[in-house]
């Protein structure tokens, strides 16, 4: 079975988030997503709307998500990938090169983002409508 491990906060879940894991998973057999705690998101100056339990529940409900597990640590994804029994790691484009430290463990690969689509833009757009 090959296994396929990505990373991300998730929230406001939108095709972007879709068409990656949907291709994340097309890569293997079985795709593990690395959800960044509210914690942790905190660390990379982000404000998750929807809460970890959340986000982890409608992750959860996605046809191409196996399993969900915490992402606390910038470390944590040597350990991940080793205790995990990864063979393939994933992340959008705009982390190219940024993990290539994986290689030495398994297969790295960035996928293309989806254009015109981010968390960030669905806040603005509905903020210009108040
Ligand atoms: N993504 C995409 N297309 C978009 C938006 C996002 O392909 N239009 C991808 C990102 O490249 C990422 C995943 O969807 O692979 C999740 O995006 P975020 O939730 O923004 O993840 P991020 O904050 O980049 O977290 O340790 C890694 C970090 O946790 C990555």
């Amino acid at each position: 079975m090959k296994k396929v491990i990505t990373y991300g906060t998730y929230d406001l879940l939108h095709v972007g988030h879709i068409n990656l894991l949907r291709r994340a998973r097309e890569l293997g057999d079985y795709l593990i997503v690395a959800l960044s705690t509210d914690e942790f998101n905190a660390i990379k100056n982000k404000k998750a709307y929807y809460s970890y339990e959340d986000r982890k529940t409608i992750l959860e409900a996605i046809r191409y998500v196996d399993k969900v597990i915490p992402e606390r640590t910038w470390d944590q994804k040597i350990q991940d990938v080793i205790e995990n029994d990864i063979d393939i790691f994933v992340m959008g484009d705009d982390w190219k090169g940024k993990f290539d430290f994986l290689k030495d463990y398994c297969e790295v690969v960035y996928l293309p983002r989806t254009e015109g689509i981010s968390t960030t833009k669905i806040k603005d757009d509905l903020q210009k409508r108040l």
